[in-house]
């Protein structure tokens, strides 16, 4: 009889069992799910209605929506070096968008998210757009490429090298091109094409996407890129099918790393141009290729949570999600992307866009769900992707030694409101500084406008100054009518730069 009970509190036991992974992982899983281009106004849960995102905001409806979250910077490299480092991006000269045979940008000695989250037990993962550089010097495309994402931290990397439209167009797989054939080899060069192969500006006839400004060099699957490749055919990628090839990847990574504590980094590459939605969302979104491939990417953010589900992870999981850089229309291709715009706002309400130091360049979508963990909610809150490395630190008990990112683990998870007191914001190595609600813009010689890409690059002669509380457009300039807040905020931002960047002082106007 004492044998029976002890058998039905065994079999309660095992019932009442939390779900494998909890079991077993007493570190969160954390997932950074980090788009492309993606804009603040991109998503239906920051406002976008044209566009829908119905996995993006389901993200956002279990977790909690940042209305003031920041990449560091308004382009890729920059925001992704911040990232990854917790180092401002300005204080390292090379972290500015960088050609496909750019070496590394990351000092191997430099403390990073994997490589502190490894020290905690994790294994790490990196899955899609790099854009780090890689190696030293001059890569040998047909042998194995080092230093990369795994002498910075990753465990696992399955990356593409810089961005979709430069070169090389393939596949690396720790440091090894996948598809590589040593009778085929790659050669890549950005200054010089190879003899006797096509290319953009020469062979139009070749193109089934044609460029609108620069991207005319190799062109690769009738899509004219930045860069010029040679060999390396069967390796080259498929565009249409990266969604898929990255999602597979990463789910494979979640399924066979389910019973440790993982790290991944979900890199999409959507919605960057070139963009080249999978057959099945052509026409998804009836906003052009540009919507296509954002809906393309909501469904795959859909497939990857419920993998997480299906793992019965989501309970200890942290997912965050967010983006590189604001939203740009044309970005170099003829792709109808501003023809079938219609009312959709990639910015929402903010001013400007990738590139700009008006909000729109670095204020992005910033989502943090943790089933059972972050109260679903809005915060408005100060926070910056810089501030994953010291957040990430504390989650994890790990020591950190950077001194610009800001450890804000219970603003991040809900349990605090207080975000940053101030962050500074880049763009194309320009900066500007946000203290609370105010924005303090020191003068640019630059363009006011990119006329290409057509977007205001928050250049002017004089400063500005906005207070985004009353003013999220960035349309009043009060740096004449509140000269007091004008010059804190100027003091404050060259105490906060020192001797590295810093512009000419200029007379105020
Ligand atoms: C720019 C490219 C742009 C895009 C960007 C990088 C031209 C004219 N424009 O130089 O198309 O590739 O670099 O984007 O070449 S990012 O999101 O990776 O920063
Ligand atoms: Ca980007």
């Amino acid at each position: 009889m004492k044998h029976y009970s002890l058998l039905i509190v065994l079999l309660a036991m095992t019932a009442c069992r939390p779900p494998k992974g909890e079991e077993t992982n007493p570190l969160p899983n954390i997932v950074i799910i980090y788009m492309d281009d993606l804009g603040y106004g991109d998503v239906g849960a920051y406002g976008a209605t044209a566009l829908k995102t119905p996995n993006m905001d389901r993200l956002a409806a279990s977790g909690l929506r940042f209305t003031n979250g920041y990449a560091s910077s308004a382009t890729c490299t920059p925001s992704r070096f911040a990232l990854l480092t917790g180092m401002y991006p300005w204080r390292n000269k090379s972290a500015k968008i960088l050609p496909g045979t750019a070496p590394l940008v990351i000092d191997t000695e430099q403390q990073t998210i994997p490589k502190m989250l490894k020290q905690a037990g994790y294994h790490t993962g990196a899955v899609g757009k790099w854009h780090l550089g890689l190696g030293t010097g001059v890569i040998d495309w047909n042998q194995h490429i080092a230093p990369g994402p795994n002498e910075v931290g990753f465990d696992y990397a399955f990356i593409m090298a810089a961005t979709q439209d430069r070169v090389p167009t393939v596949f690396i797989e720790n440091g090894l091109v996948v598809g590589a054939d040593p009778v085929d080899p790659i050669e890549v060069d950005y200054a010089h094409n190879f003899a006797g192969e096509p290319t953009g500006l020469d062979n139009p006839e070749l193109l089934r996407m044609r460029w609108h400004h620069g991207h005319n060099n190799s062109i690769v699957n009738g899509i004219p890129r930045i860069g010029f490749m040679k060999g390396g055919e069967k390796a080259k990628w498929i565009d249409e099918n990266m969604a898929d090839t990255f999602l597979t990847q990463a789910q494979r990574y979640i399924r066979e790393h389910r019973d440790e504590p993982f790290f991944l980094y979900y890199a999409m590459h959507q919605p960057h141009v070139p963009r080249t939605p999978h057959p099945r969302f052509v026409g998804a979104s009836g906003l052009g290729p540009r919507g296509d491939v954002i809906v393309e990417a909501d469904w795959c953010i859909g497939e990857l949570m419920n993998t997480l589900q299906e793992q019965e992870l989501l309970e200890n999981t942290l997912v965050i999600f967010t983006s590189d850089n604001g939203p740009v229309v044309n970005d170099g291709y003829y792709d109808e992307a501003v023809e079938l715009l219609g009312g959709h706002k990639p910015g929402g309400p903010l001013r400007g866009g990738k590139y700009s130091l008006f909000e729109a360049g670095p204020r992005v979508p910033f989502i943090v769900q943790w089933k059972g963990h972050v109260e679903p909610g809005v915060s408005d809150a100060l926070v910056c992707q810089l501030d994953l490395l010291a957040s990430l630190a504390n989650l994890t008990k790990q020591e950190i030694d950077s001194s610009d990112s800001q450890e804000l683990l219970a603003t991040l998870l809900g349990d605090d409101t207080a975000g940053r007191d101030e962050l500074i914001i880049e763009a194309s190595s320009r900066t500007a500084l946000r203290t609370g609600d105010w924005v303090m813009i020191p003068p640019y010689s630059g363009p006011k406008r990119n006329e290409q890409v057509n977007i205001e690059l928050g250049n002017d002669t004089t400063y500005q100054l906005y207070n985004l509380k009353d003013d999220i457009g960035q349309q009043q300039n009060l740096a004449s009518t509140e000269p007091e807040k004008l010059q804190e905020m100027i003091n404050r931002y060259h105490e906060l730069q020192g001797e590295i960047a810093e512009p000419e002082p200029l007379e105020l106007k």
